[in-house]
């Protein structure tokens, strides 16, 4: 039996070699995502990002096992962007999810960065199909959050989680502009330390002033709501029905909120269902990865194409102010004659 055959059988060492193998984009990694992909497109897909130390991976556990204790299966890739190394915050992650391990329906992975962001988000995107389909009912990816990430994780997932935690107090600064728009559902964790409420009002504040539907309402031009253009693909609102985002208290050391949590997440997802928002949201998904993928490929033929100096002669000629970037390109593509 091959690698994929033994994946779709649930063999757990199978997905964990196929997961190497995507990761290092391998030419049986490739053939056994071919063979996989029939078999996607049933597991929900939670992003969970946010501030280092927000709690996301103590979060994420507690997801885990509550979500356990109803038959569900979970898978967790947790995703470091911003280090080369799988160092502290990787190794911590094992440790508070090691009550998870042990369980058969629960799988846990982490990967750290190699290279770019464009091959993490590539990786993590061919990982999260692989759990799926080796039929885990939800995959959750973590990510700490680094800007550009957070947006690569709302292009994966299907429902994202923005974690905050207090300290930030009144200070809404520290929430990263961008952040709130890629929101599905907004935890404030560490709700037993000082200074959730006032966490809770900036970040309820911040989302009437930052969410278009609630600026709309607050305005009482509901008329409008339709006219809105839907944020990035974590907001689609298909035919017109809205979702704005709740905000959800938790404890995640003491399982406290998860219960709500996890119903605001069902929420999203039946809300996603309804509204036929989940196939629009998988459709804009599949064209930037169209996108993506053929940019690469075109790319690189071009590339293989040009005779071996093309492109030092081409720098060199820019760089004696002899041609233009542009027309360097033109000449490149082959659009334009030499002249
Ligand atoms: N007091 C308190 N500490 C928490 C809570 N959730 C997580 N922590 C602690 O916060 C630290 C960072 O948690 P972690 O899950 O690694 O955060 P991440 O970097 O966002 O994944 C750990 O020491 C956790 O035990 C919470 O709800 N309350
Ligand atoms: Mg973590």
């Amino acid at each position: 039996m091959s690698l994929a055959q033994r994946l779709l059988a649930g063999d757990r060492r199978a997905l964990a070699r196929l997961l190497t193998q995507v990761e290092n984009e391998t030419a049986e990694g490739e053939a056994a995502l071919a063979d996989i992909f029939p078999h996607t497109g049933r597991a929900h897909i939670i992003g969970i990002t946010g501030a280092p130390g927000a709690g996301k991976s103590t979060l994420a556990t507690a997801l885990a096992k509550a979500l356990r204790a109803t038959g569900k299966t979970i898978a967790i890739l947790a995703v470091d962007p911003t280090s080369p190394f799988t160092g502290g915050a990787i190794l911590g992650d094992r440790i508070r999810m090691a009550d998870l391990t042990g369980d058969p329906g629960v799988f846990i992975r982490s990967m750290a960065t190699r290279g770019s962001l464009g091959g993490l988000s590539r990786a993590s995107r061919d990982a999260v199909r692989l759990f799926d389909a080796a039929g885990y009912d939800i995959v959750m990816i973590e990510t700490v959050g680094a800007g550009q990430s957070e947006v690569e994780i709302a292009r994966i997932a299907q429902t994202v989680l923005v974690v905050e935690a207090p300290g930030m107090g009144d200070d809404i600064q520290a929430i990263k502009a961008g952040i709130l728009e890629i929101a599905d559902v907004l935890v404030v964790n560490k709700a037993d330390r000082p200074g959730v409420d006032a966490t809770l009002r900036a970040l309820k504040l911040m989302l009437e002033l930052g969410h278009p539907a609630l600026r709309a309402n607050i305005d009482g031009h509901h008329g409008r709501l339709l006219a809105i253009t839907p944020q990035p693909e974590a907001h689609v609102n298909g035919d017109g029905a809205l979702w704005i985002p709740p905000v959800v208290q938790t404890t995640a050391t003491t399982n406290s909120g998860i219960d709500v949590l996890i119903d605001a997440i069902d929420r999203h997802r039946a809300h996603l269902t309804a509204s036929g928002a989940l196939a629009t949201l998988e459709s804009r998904q599949i064209h930037t990865e169209l996108r993506e993928r053929l940019r690469e490929l075109l790319l690189r033929r071009l590339l293989e194409a040009l005779p071996p100096d093309a492109l030092d002669d081409a720098i060199a000629r820019i760089q004696r102010r002899e041609t233009t970037p542009q027309r360097a390109v033109e000449l490149l593509a082959g659009e334009k004659e030499q002249g």
